[in-house]
């Protein structure tokens, strides 16, 4: 670098060193959202293909470094002589050919064995939850089970769960990358996914199709429970939440007497369906697809200005005073 003074060169050495530094910095192999830790069947199959994947492509990458390397070396002084020069080599073309046919054909034998496996019919004893992608949550049905819940599915530990995949406005894409690959949600179109979680515990998920305003709020979790928990979880949905007392009572009237009622279900209170069940919504540890934490701050705040806190949110402010939100939040909350 001839041309650069000496404090250029220094500002682009540390642009250089601070760029790699924030790039490593997105790369911790056990975040919420990565694709290196495998915890269901379908994870793992996809982890496995990843890594031969990876493999064929460091082998090829380091091979064509060292030939380049070599190359440079070699032929590095100005006047070096010109190498000899080939042309028409028939064996050489062929070889050329068939090498990167060969590297394909190792990559597409497991690939497709994958993408087979990921669409195979769900066994008979699979759990099946409907999976509805609205602009910007997730609703969750159980079907079988007469539950429905929104932003935190449940499912078991151990037993195969399969997804049908829909939703009534615009195309979404279902992502938990450590039980699986993603799935998009096309309105009119049941898409499916079925995995076997193996490991209780809480995972993240996130939209990952461009839906919207919201999109990037637009997150889940997945909470794998062992089977007894799961049970003791699907009795608690299925309860008659006890009758509010205190200032939650008074949360309960104003609920009831609002447009609330429209657009969300409260089992025995209200039947809307444009937004989230709330029937036992105290039992979510978060709000708004997993925005943020479920407090009574939050949760007042929330009802009080939703698109304040969520941009584009379908939900309408409806002008309730910050008493009328406390008491509503209190109500929500203890809905468990
Ligand atoms: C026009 C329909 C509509 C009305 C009216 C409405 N909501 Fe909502 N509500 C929604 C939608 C849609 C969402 C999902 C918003 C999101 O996460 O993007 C939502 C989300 C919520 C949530 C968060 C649920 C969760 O699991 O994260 C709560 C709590 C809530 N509404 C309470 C209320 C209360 C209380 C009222 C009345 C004061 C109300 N809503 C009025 C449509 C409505
Ligand atoms: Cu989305």
């Amino acid at each position: 670098m001839s041309c650069c003074r000496a404090p250029i060169r220094r500002l682009v050495a540390s642009m250089g060193a601070l760029d790699v530094a924030l790039g490593l910095g997105g790369c911790a192999r056990d975040g919420p959202m990565t694709t290196l830790i495998a915890r269901s069947d379908l994870a793992r199959s996809i982890l496995h293909l990843y890594g031969i994947i990876t493999g064929v492509a460091v082998a090829i990458a380091l091979i064509v470094a060292v030939v380049l390397v070599w190359i440079l070396v070699r032929y590095r002084g100005r006047d070096a002589a010109l190498p000899s020069q080939t042309r028409g080599h028939t064996a050489l073309e062929i070889g050329w050919t068939i090498a990167p046919a060969l590297v394909l054909l190792a990559i597409a034998v497991p690939t497709i064995q994958v993408i087979f496996r990921t669409q195979a019919a769900p066994v008979p004893a699979a759990l099946e939850i409907r999976v509805l992608g609205h602009q910007w949550w997730w609703e969750f049905r159980y079907p079988s089970l007469d539950v429905v819940t929104a932003n935190e599915l449940h499912v078991p530990a151990g037993r195969p769960v399969a997804l049908t995949l829909d939703g009534p406005d615009v195309i979404h894409s279902f992502w938990v990358p450590q039980l699986g690959g993603k799935r998009d949600v096309v309105p009119g179109r049941l898409n499916r996914l079925t995995f076997t979680p193996d490991t209780p515990g809480e995972y993240r998920g996130q939209c990952a199709e461009f839906c919207g305003l919201s999109h990037a709020n637009m997150g889940l979790r997945v909470v794998v429970d062992a089977p007894a928990t799961f049970e003791r979880w699907i009795a608690a949905q299925k309860a008659t939440p006890a009758e509010p007392t205190g200032p939650a009572a008074e949360g309960k009237a104003i609920y009831a007497r609002s447009a609330c009622v429209g657009c969300h279900t409260i089992r025995g209170v209200s039947t809307g369906s444009l937004g989230p069940d709330l029937t036992t919504f105290g039992s979510r540890r978060t709000l708004a697809a997993g925005m943020f934490p479920s407090t009574a701050a939050t949760v007042a705040a929330w009802v009080k200005d939703p698109i304040a806190l969520k941009p584009g949110s379908k939900m309408p402010a409806l002008g309730l005073t910050d008493d009328q939100a406390r008491a509503v939040a209190a109500y929500l909350l203890s809905l468990k």
